[in-house]
């Protein structure tokens, strides 16, 4: 027999005894019972959206922000909304030498992770020439290096429990174009784009897909005081081929697909979820 056609049979039977070919083939290949989510940045706009939107596909879910009145009345809305497991954890994942402990114990509590959606960022917006490298180091410290903690941590766990995983990691349109006044932020998010392939190629052999979504604009806190600006409002629908803000709950669907067996194939990629933008001249 050709080696080639061995090692198709060969795939094909593991994912049979698996079961999980045949999931794929006869049920709902969205559906994430079963599997439990983290979410950073799960409090409030794109977070809390995701985390509602793999909620209702079935995962129990984590969400992870600094403040715990936010991360109770996030918590209660998921529960109203879809009856899953919620667990809350207050913690600052600015402290990046502490995520490791922080991811263990989130692992004894929920008993274990499938899904990591790394959505918690920040930026700074000003003249690159008047930018000090405290609001540069902040920026690229939680949009990049906790992200590169936390898929450190959870990659461990996931080895060491043999299971697969999904990691989702929140880009922008700044993984691929600037706006000036951004540099700390487009260079975490075109960092972060790159941490996406590097860990999607290197971690493809322990069954982690690494991929992310690059949202255009959307009405979030993070973006409040561009709404408020009137030309730069309009300058966003301008360009913007479907002509308005983007809502946190756009990006849902992108993010079950990346997150259930739906996405089995699909690893090192960036889905934009940009009403258009980048497809426009
Ligand atoms: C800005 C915004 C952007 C958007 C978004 C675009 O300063 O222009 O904050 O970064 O939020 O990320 O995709």
């Amino acid at each position: 027999m050709p080696l080639a056609y061995k090692r198709y049979k060969t795939t094909l039977t593991e994912h049979h005894s698996s079961g999980h070919y045949i999931n794929q083939m006869k049920g709902n290949i969205f559906d994430l019972c079963g599997k439990t989510a983290l979410i950073t940045g799960g409090n409030r706009g794109i977070g809390l959206a995701i985390a509602k939107a793999l909620a209702s596909h079935g995962a129990d879910v984590a969400i992870i922000a600094r403040t715990k009145q936010q991360l109770e009345t996030a918590a209660e809305q998921i529960k109203a909304e879809t009856d899953r497991k919620v667990w809350t954890f207050p913690l600052d994942i600015e402290n990046i030498d502490k995520i490791e402990n922080f991811f263990e114990d989130i692992i004894t509590e929920t008993k274990g992770v499938d899904i990591l959606i790394n959505c918690a960022g920040t930026t700074v917006r000003g003249p690159t020439e008047e930018l000090d490298l405290k609001s540069w180091n902040k920026v690229i410290e939680l949009n990049l290096t906790a992200v590169l903690a936390l898929s450190q941590a959870f990659c461990r766990h996931r080895k060491k429990s043999g299971k697969s995983g999904k990691i989702i990691n929140i880009g922008s349109l700044m993984c691929h174009g600037a706006r000036a006044t951004t540099a700390a932020y487009a260079s975490s998010k075109g960092g972060l784009l790159m941490l996406t392939k590097t860990l999607a190629v290197e971690w493809a052999k322990y069954n982690i897909n690494v991929n992310a979504i690059g949202p255009g604009y959307i009405a979030t806190d993070l973006t409040a005081p561009l709404r408020a600006d009137e030309d730069f409002n309009n300058w966003v629908l301008s360009k913007t081929p479907i002509s308005r803000w983007g809502r946190p709950e756009d990006l849902a669907g992108t993010a079950v697909l990346l997150a259930s067996g739906a996405g089995d194939f699909i690893t090192g990629q960036i889905i934009y979820v940009d009403g258009g933008w980048l497809a426009m001249l």
